[in-house]
């Protein structure tokens, strides 16, 4: 499992997440500044090639070995062996638990993204080591993402689950959301625009940790 306490601030991004004149390393760079808790690289659909995927990755991996933050690399079991990556995010289309750690050994997390009760139960049997739960609301940065769960929607699925495990809520997550959130039984909240689209990341990172540890002391 994954301690809870990395969950708090799970910032995900790639090249296709950014603007100029900041690039991904520069909004990561804000973003660990800002105390962002873990970090999940995920280019998709951004036209870069293998290559310069990799070499962005290593750039990425190395910001996050030197600041002690957890970096995951989301569907790619390749790209997170070669950067050694603390953990691999996969969804429901990507390869089973299973067989990512038949590839990646037990060192490595392995997060799932749900969105439905039973969705998590299998991820939980299979050997999950947290979940990611969403989207909670309308989001621009997944162009598949499911029906909104709205906090009501992980409430639900949080009280009804058999066996505990780490939670990160996401999608369409802004700081006004983090208390329903938490009191929803959430551990954490994942965001790629709350930060990578922001013009100040580190200021919206450093607002949304302290949302999250406010909200935290009271839940
Ligand atoms: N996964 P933003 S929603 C990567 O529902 C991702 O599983 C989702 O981006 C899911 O914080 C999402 O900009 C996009 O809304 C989150």
């Amino acid at each position: 499992m994954v301690p809870a306490r990395h969950l708090s601030l799970y910032f995900v991004m790639g090249s296709q997440d950014c603007a100029p004149p900041l690039s991904p390393v520069d909004v990561l760079k804000k973003a660990i500044a800002g105390g962002i808790t873990c970090f999940q690289f995920r280019d998709k659909h951004s036209g870069l090639t293998m290559k310069e995927t990799l070499a962005l990755g290593r750039a990425l991996r190395s910001e996050c070995r030197q600041h002690h933050i957890p970096f995951i690399v989301n569907d790619r079991v390749d790209l997170a062996l070669l950067l050694e990556a603390d953990g691999i995010h996969v969804g429901q289309d990507d390869l089973p638990v299973e067989d990512v750690r038949a590839l990646t050994g037990d060192d490595m997390w392995v997060g799932v993204s749900v969105h439905t009760l039973q969705e998590a139960e299998e991820a939980i049997a299979s050997g999950a080591d947290y979940l990611g739960v969403g989207p909670m609301f309308p989001t621009r940065s997944k162009s598949d993402a499911k029906t909104p769960l709205g906090p009501e929607g992980l409430a639900a699925l949080c009280k009804q689950l058999t066996r505990p495990i780490p939670i990160v809520a996401i999608g369409g997550i802004r700081a006004a959301h983090v208390p329903d959130i938490l009191s929803a039984g959430a551990d954490g909240v994942a965001v790629i625009s709350a930060i990578a689209s922001q013009t100040d990341p580190e200021a919206a990172a450093r607002a949304l940790l302290q949302t999250v540890e406010t909200e935290r002391r009271k839940v």
